[in-house]
């Protein structure tokens, strides 16, 4: 096990399935440390993962302010009371503002179900049965301003299926995700991956394309 272990704040809203892969896995092997997750939902049951682990929550429901500004601030002030090196979107629903994704430039990941720059924003599933599309997958990404557009560091591909529904598509990926986020969660926290000023480093060198991964090659979780 690593002596030292990065410090991660993981932002929710529901399961929570991708967090549990990134507890998982940091009880074995990955080194970070989940200092706290946040969700916006109060319901989210990826708030009782966290707490089965004992690890630290907070609930910052975005009802309870003006607009989007004041909300991002709030979420900051306490994302920041647990001094993370890198923030970890799973699942969370809430687009964020400019201000928020510059505090946290280059130690801000989301993972987006579907191969970015395809199918960018929500329904990704249900979009890509509508578009045919014989393979559909994962992207994990950097978050800038740009909403699903920033650098993107990794995907999986996955078969659609002729008779696919949609949840059994977001099913079939959401196993893939479970595999390929605490890939890349760990290149980060070995100092491997960093954002650089035109785009992806990993191993020190520059990436102009994302790394691709067909299921099979990944790692059983
Ligand atoms: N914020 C920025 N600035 N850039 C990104 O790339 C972001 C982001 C915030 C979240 C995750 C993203 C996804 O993976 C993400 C990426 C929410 C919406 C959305 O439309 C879109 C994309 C993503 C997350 N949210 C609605 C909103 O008004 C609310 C939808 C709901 O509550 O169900 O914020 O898909
Ligand atoms: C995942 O498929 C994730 O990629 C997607 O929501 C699911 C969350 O599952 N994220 C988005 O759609 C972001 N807008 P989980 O809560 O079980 O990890």
């Amino acid at each position: 096990m690593a002596e030292t272990r990065l410090p991660v704040v993981v932002l929710i809203s529901g399961g929570g399935s991708n967090l549990q892969s990134l507890i998982d896995r940091s009880q074995r092997d990955l080194p970070i440390e989940i200092r706290a997750v946040i969700s916006n939902e109060a319901d989210a049951y990826g708030l009782e993962r966290a707490k089965k682990a004992g690890i630290p929550t907070a609930v910052v429901d975005h009802r309870a302010y003006p607009d989007r500004d004041a909300y991002d601030e709030a979420l900051m002030a306490h994302i920041d009371h647990y001094g993370p090196a890198l923030v970890v979107l799973a699942g969370f629903m809430r687009i964020l503002t400019p201000a928020f994704v510059q505090h946290y430039h280059g130690r801000l990941l989301n993972i987006h179900p579907s191969l970015l720059p395809r199918h960018r924003g929500l329904h990704t599933h249900r979009r890509a049965l509508e578009a045919g599309d014989a393979v559909h997958g994962a992207s994990v990404h950097f978050v800038t301003e740009e909403l699903d557009g920033g650098p993107v560091v990794a995907q999986v591909r996955v078969p659609v299926k002729t008779d696919d529904s949609a949840e059994q598509l977001a099913a079939r990926v959401l196993a893939q995700e479970h595999r390929l986020y605490p890939l890349v969660v760990d290149w980060f926290a070995r100092g491997r991956l960093q954002l650089g000023d035109d785009g992806i480093e990993l191993d020190g060198k520059k990436r102009l394309q994302p790394l691709v991964f067909d299921a099979k090659e990944l790692p059983e979780q």
